[in-house]
């Protein structure tokens, strides 16, 4: 295959999009990027590849595309998803043809919640996509019937799943929408979870204030993302 696509360099021309078209900023050799390029081709997306040079970034790229700056990212019109494994979940779900997600109910929560964080949706069908995501979730904890996820401590699954539940609570307050409140009601299996894994110290010691993860979700809506809005010095 000839490989046509100039890595695009600061002071260059923003290549402006299609509307309705799947755009991929990549870099040639990236194999983070080549896991969403595989995904892309494997399924039959249509898509347009741009290519970063990433020691010389674009002002366009790194203010206008991307909040870190890194690909892959992907941009469907004003909708922007970075990291691959979230890119890569965010597209077998938008285009479930050929499928190849495992049907892990919370590995398909992750693609949905972000799906809302990131394009800070107040649309009531992704909203209802992340918790109908976590109805299987709920399923999967209630079967375990135990305190944590692993059992009666907590054990590295419960660690690696948490950091996402832990910021449904935070969407719902910078929202200022109760219709992303986690309900008790639909969900009393993973609420009891939620409060047994607070009393962990190590979640204690990596909560984050919920005022200032709101300036934090505001300032990345904005595309002025500051990530020292957690810092005290
Ligand atoms: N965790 C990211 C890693 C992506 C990544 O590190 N990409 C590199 C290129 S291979 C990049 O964009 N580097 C530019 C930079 O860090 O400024 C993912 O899975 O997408």
């Amino acid at each position: 295959m000839p490989l046509t696509l100039k890595h695009f360099r600061s002071g260059s021309t923003y290549p402006e999009p299609t509307q309705g078209k799947l755009r991929l900023y990549s870099m040639h050799s990236c194999s983070y990027a080549q896991r969403t390029k595989l995904v892309l081709l494997h399924k039959g997306i249509d898509h347009k590849t741009v290519n970063i040079h990433l020691q010389d970034k674009s002002e366009w790229f790194l203010v206008e595309n991307t909040p870190i700056g890194k690909v892959p990212t992907i941009q469907l019109d004003d909708r922007i998803f970075f990291d691959s494994l979230i890119v890569n979940y965010y597209l077998d779900i938008m285009y479930p043809e050929t499928k190849l997600n495992p049907d892990d109910p919370y590995q398909l929560f992750i693609g949905a919640f972000y799906k809302v964080m990131l394009s800070h949706t107040e649309d009531k069908e992704d909203i209802e996509n992340m918790f109908s995501a976590l109805d299987g979730f709920e399923l999967d904890v209630k079967k375990r019937g135990t305190p944590f996820l692993g059992g009666d401590k907590p054990k590295m699954v419960d660690l690696n799943v948490w950091p996402h539940m832990m910021r449904i609570p935070h969407l719902a307050y910078s929202f200022s929408n109760q219709e992303v409140e986690l309900s008790p009601d639909r969900f009393p299996a993973v609420t009891s979870w939620i409060n047994n894994m607070e009393k962990v110290p190590a979640v204690q010691q990596t909560n984050l204030d919920k005022d200032h993860y709101k300036q934090f979700i505001e300032s990345y809506i904005a595309k002025k993302v500051d990530y020292d809005v957690f810092i005290e010095e």
